[in-house]
């Protein structure tokens, strides 16, 4: 193993993300981006172009001094994550792939094992080899607050996990491989384990962003209808942006770690709908009708989280509040179904699943 001397190098430090397409891996990016390093990322192979939250960062390879490089390759392929990690040398590695859906994961029950559980195992394996042939190197580990499942709250690195769903069970698998190998090899291994953190670049099929982008909708005569699950869930919400700070802090620590990053204020998917509503300007009650498809078999009710722990030793705090987040969020898609009105008017035909959205 190098001395840590390295991490001191004149070398521009380097960080390998994988997930870079997702919602946290594009806000991960420009964060490290702007912080000087040189970034690399991972991207699964797709029919369609899966890599538009990076647009505002991508550059062409051809010019000279980028310092975004994507690679080809899946967390459930091993030799590919070997190889990514032999090119791209990187200092720090993001381990934020996954199949990330809750709901989902109870269809896809395997497959969310492969990608998330044995996922996490293989590019432990592949930083384990990377680390006897000379290098060093920090990891994160995107663990989740539905680890702590039926626990209630407030829960923070002390509360036991009792994961309610085949994603759950996954990540606590995760996290344990990290806490293993971190004792088993004296590797450099931090599990963070976030709160929801949403963003006007969230996945449409989560409860924020399918509540925000449809409720633009309507309010814009695109759509009448919204379908939801349970409105009682409870969540603590944050901001993405601020909490892909906390992941990079976690790795300029001395020492590997574990934290809990939350932002201690805790509201039901109603209160969502309610504030969210409030700033389009429409009744959702007129609108918002209840679909069984989008309940789980094993719900998790209440999540509130304590991240006394990376207040003090990280010096982190979120900087958005709930209402800013909502507002955010509304606003932005408020915009979109502007464009999407504009379009619409002028005769083109503009693809989007509306009432049906997952
Ligand atoms: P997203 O679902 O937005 O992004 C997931 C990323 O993983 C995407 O880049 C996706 O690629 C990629 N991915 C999925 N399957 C594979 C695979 N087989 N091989 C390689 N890449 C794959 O998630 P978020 O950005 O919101 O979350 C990032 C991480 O943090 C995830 O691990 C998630 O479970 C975890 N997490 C998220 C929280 C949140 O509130 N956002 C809270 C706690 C944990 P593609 O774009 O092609 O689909
Ligand atoms: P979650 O996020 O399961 O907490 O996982 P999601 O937004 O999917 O659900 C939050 C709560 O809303 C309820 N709900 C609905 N959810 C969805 N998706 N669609 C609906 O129509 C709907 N109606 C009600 C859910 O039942 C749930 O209680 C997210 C993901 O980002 C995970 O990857 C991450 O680990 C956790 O947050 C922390």
């Amino acid at each position: 193993m190098k001395a840590s001397g390295t991490r001191a190098d004149k070398r521009r430090h380097r960080a390998l993300i994988t997930g870079i397409t997702g919602q946290d891996g594009a806000f991960l990016a420009e964060f490290l981006l702007n912080q000087g390093y040189e970034v690399h990322g991972i991207v699964r192979r797709a029919s369609t172009f899966n890599t538009e939250r990076l647009d505002s960062i991508y550059a062409d390879p051809h010019n000279q001094g980028v310092r975004l490089t994507l690679y080809y390759g899946d967390i459930t392929d091993g030799a590919s994550l070997r190889r990514t990690l032999e090119r791209a040398e990187p200092d720090e590695i993001y381990n934020l792939a996954a199949q990330s859906h809750v709901r989902v994961s109870f269809d896809q029950a395997e497959y969310t094992a492969d990608a998330v559980a044995t996922g996490a195992l293989r590019l432990l394996e592949a930083v384990r080899d990377y680390v006897v042939s000379g290098h060093d190197v920090r990891v994160y580990q995107a663990g989740s607050s539905e680890m702590f499942g039926a626990v209630p709250p407030p829960q923070n690195e002390q509360t036991p996990f009792y994961p309610r769903s085949p994603y759950a069970v996954s990540k606590v698998a995760a996290h344990w491989y990290a806490v293993n190998y971190r004792e088993a090899y004296g590797l450099y291994l931090c599990n963070g384990i976030l709160f929801n953190h949403e963003s006007e670049r969230r996945g449409e099929t989560f409860v924020t962003r399918k509540i925000t982008r449809a409720l633009a909708r309507i309010k814009l005569g695109l759509q009448n209808k919204l379908y939801l699950g349970n409105l009682e869930a409870r969540r603590d919400w944050g901001y993405a942006g601020d909490y892909v700070e906390a992941m990079w802090l976690m790795l300029q620590q001395p020492e590997p770690d574990d934290y809990v990053i939350a932002t201690g204020e805790s509201h039901s998917v109603r209160d969502f709908l309610d504030l969210a509503a409030s700033y389009c300007g429409v009744d959702w009650q007129e609108h918002v009708a209840k679909d069984p498809r989008y309940f789980r078999p094993t719900e998790v009710d209440f999540l509130c989280g304590d991240a006394s722990k990376a207040r003090q030793k990280l010096g982190w705090a979120p900087k958005v509040t709930f209402p800013e987040l909502v507002e955010m969020m509304v606003k932005h898609d408020l915009e979109l179904a502007e464009q999407e009105k504009t379009l619409t008017r002028a005769g083109h035909q503009v693809a989007h699943r509306g009432a049906s959205q997952r």
